[in-house]
């Protein structure tokens, strides 16, 4: 692993680290996460009709905790060791403590993540996202809520990154759709969830 390069922008901060997982490595927890994850297909509820998410979704973490977005709530599945594992390198690379991943499995160019902040009031005030990558390689953006400026960021196998500080406040993020022909990937979001 190189050294992270943490990333100073208007309003907030992030961290990249494109080889955080050596290629051996992330072959294996992706192979073992597709295989061993309980991925489910949500549903999103809006005006009274229900849509599809455009990808599936998984919640594990310690027990009693929850999530809660899109009026959907997931309550936390036991961590696996694969899981348990990944969130131990994080925990001691970054001097950190976390307790939930919430994980994506995005199949082809066509499922996608809109624009949205990772705001919602279990995550504290200034969130410490920490985001891990295995698959296929998608571009994730930001977008400053004000200015509009915007932050292409390719994410690639066994990478990481980590949005910190008042980022949630000021920015948007997403991973939009692509007509490439691109393959599976998925994307674990570990976080410290302040309910109980
Ligand atoms: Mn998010």
């Amino acid at each position: 692993m190189k050294k992270p390069v943490i990333h100073k922008i208007t309003d907030g901060e992030y961290i990249h680290i494109p080889d955080f997982y050596d290629l051996d490595s992330a072959d294996s927890y992706f192979k073992d996460l597709i295989e061993g994850i309980c991925w489910t297909q949500e549903k999103m509820h809006m005006f009274g009709r229900e849509i599809n998410f455009p990808r599936l979704m998984a919640f594990y973490g310690d027990a009693g905790k929850s999530y809660s977005f899109s009026k959907n709530t997931f309550h936390a599945k036991e961590w696996t060791p694969t899981l348990l594992k990944i969130k131990t390198d994080l925990e001691s690379k970054f001097q950190m403590e976390l307790n939930s991943v919430l994980m994506n499995q995005y199949r082809d160019g066509n499922d996608s993540m809109d624009w949205h902040q990772d705001d919602e009031k279990e995550l504290g005030l200034n969130p410490t996202i920490v985001s891990v990558n295995f698959g296929a390689s998608r571009m994730f953006q930001l977008r400053h809520l004000k200015t509009k400026e915007k932050i292409n960021i390719p994410l690639e196998h066994g990478s990481v990154l980590i949005m910190k500080g008042s980022l949630q406040h000021h920015w948007q993020h997403r991973l939009p759709k692509t007509k490439k022909a691109v393959g599976h990937r998925i994307n674990l979001t570990f976080r410290l969830i302040q309910n109980r």
